[in-house]
């Protein structure tokens, strides 16, 4: 495409485009990038660039870029029947299909999914079917939901709410009521001398702490990602989990485990949740549903909770687009793929092992600090100081990371001072080699301008 074809477009953005979690002015004084095509792991821009996809579009593309019979799913079930609702005592093949092939999947005694439109959709359902849960069964007082500085849970007024995003709960006034947060598990930013278990279980007890603040009676349900990815691919301790269980079982709250990223192989398991080992009570989820292809999210719901929700009456909750059939027969199709190539083992077994010793291997890098992941994610600690985990001034190193990893065809994501990458799990072992190339590249190349 041509520089003119390119600023035509940028022109258009300017003039009629307000994008999401964008600084407009900035943006209008630089100009859109465009991207045109994609396939496989690699997206092209307008210029005609190669860009290796480190971040799965946004965390979702999971079988990776042009995928035929996903269009063709498509194709076929707009013929058939391109729309129609779950309202009213109605279903159609492509929803119920879907509904039990997720059931299978998802961890024992989950076997029920309620459809929404997107990972925000699915935390609004959660906060208000958790609600409704805590009513049916006489306690409509236990409305308090527990989350955590620093989570994502999207940008909905509860998505934002139950997130722990400073800046968003700045603007729009979040958190709603009822909703409470304590710290994260972020070891290497927060946990100071302590060692990694120790930390975990001090995090983790901060739950029980603002259980008894908030009032026992009156706690609802704790929500979480498995791993925070938009905070920074965050990996609890090992000790953090487990104790997070035994408060949660203490108190008899529930847990709602966030899946919209580590959903649907992301960690080499089906989800975070069986990567840990953990029983949650619901799981929105989104993203990998589809690999992005179309947009659709859910929450699964364990049978406990099911069954207090029959008892109920009606639940006044849904969305024109809950279960849309097109979504749910490209979402069927993806799973099948992710079955049938049997992808999510070979993540387990071989490519995230590999991924994740070449990426242990950058943390001989001089400025990176810690070097983490688990399957097909993992961070980058940027850091002036090895030892004393100093970082550099404002504006730091990542953001420069950030635009040489432009200039040298490669999509990370800056989160604070960490570089993250969550590619498609398709992603080869040559690939893996080319990304810890462009990587180190990047890396060099970030020193030499923040020294
Ligand atoms: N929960 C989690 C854990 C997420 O990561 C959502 C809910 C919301 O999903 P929707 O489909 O409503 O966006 C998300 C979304 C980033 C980034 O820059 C991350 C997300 C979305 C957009 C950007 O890391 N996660």
């Amino acid at each position: 495409m041509s520089d003119s074809q390119t600023q035509h477009w940028q022109a258009l953005g300017r003039d009629h485009l307000l994008p999401p979690f964008t600084d407009y002015k900035a943006l209008n004084a630089k100009g859109t990038r465009i991207i045109e095509r994609a396939s496989g792991v690699y997206l092209w821009d307008s210029a005609g660039n190669q860009i290796l996809d480190a971040m799965a579009g946004l965390w979702c593309v999971n079988v990776g870029y042009g995928r035929e019979e996903l269009v063709e799913a498509a194709a076929r079930q707009m013929r058939e029947l391109p729309y129609y609702n779950l309202f009213f005592q109605t279903a159609h093949p492509p929803a119920l299909a879907l509904a039990q092939a997720i059931a299978e999947i998802a961890p024992e005694g989950m076997n029920h999914v309620f459809f929404t439109g997107s990972g925000s959709e699915a935390n609004d359902t959660v906060l208000r079917m958790v609600r409704h849960y805590w009513a049916i069964k006489g306690q409509p007082e236990r409305k308090v939901i527990i989350g955590r500085w620093n989570g994502y849970h999207g940008s909905t007024v509860a998505g934002a709410s139950l997130g722990g995003m400073k800046a968003m709960h700045g603007q729009g006034d979040c958190p709603i009521p009822g909703i409470e947060h304590i710290d994260q598990p972020y070891w290497y930013g927060e946990g100071g001398e302590l060692d990694p278990d120790e930390f975990g279980v001090k995090v983790a007890d901060q739950l029980e702490r603002k259980i008894l603040e908030v009032g026992a009676d009156k706690v609802a349900a704790f929500i979480a990602e498995p791993i925070q990815g938009a905070g920074g691919v965050i990996i609890p301790p090992d000790s953090y989990w487990p104790r997070i269980r035994q408060i949660i079982d203490r108190y008899g709250i529930l847990l709602i485990a966030d899946e919209v990223i580590c959903g649907f192989g992301r960690t080499g398991h089906w989800f975070g949740s069986d990567h840990f080992g953990n029983a949650p009570d619901l799981m929105p989820i989104a993203k990998g549903l589809t690999s992005g292809y179309l947009p659709m999210g859910g929450v699964i719901v364990r049978d406990e909770v099911v069954a207090t929700l029959n008892e109920g009456g009606e639940f006044y909750h849904g969305f024109t687009y809950s279960g849309h059939p097109v979504a749910a027969a490209v979402a069927l199709e993806n799973l099948r793929i992710l079955r049938e190539e049997r992808i999510i083992e070979r993540v387990r077994d071989k490519t995230a092992p590999y991924l994740q010793a070449r990426w242990r291997e950058l943390a001989d890098h001089p400025l990176v600090g810690e070097a983490r992941g688990v399957g097909m994610l993992g961070a980058l600690e940027l850091v002036k100081n090895k030892k004393t985990r100093e970082r550099f001034a404002d504006p730091g190193a990542a953001m420069t990371c950030r635009e040489h990893c432009f200039r040298n065809g490669l999509v990370m994501r800056a989160v604070g001072e960490s570089m993250i990458i969550s590619p498609p799990l398709v992603i080869s072992e040559a690939e893996i080699d080319e990304l810890i190339d462009k990587v180190t590249r990047c890396l060099d190349a970030t020193a030499r301008d923040v020294k």
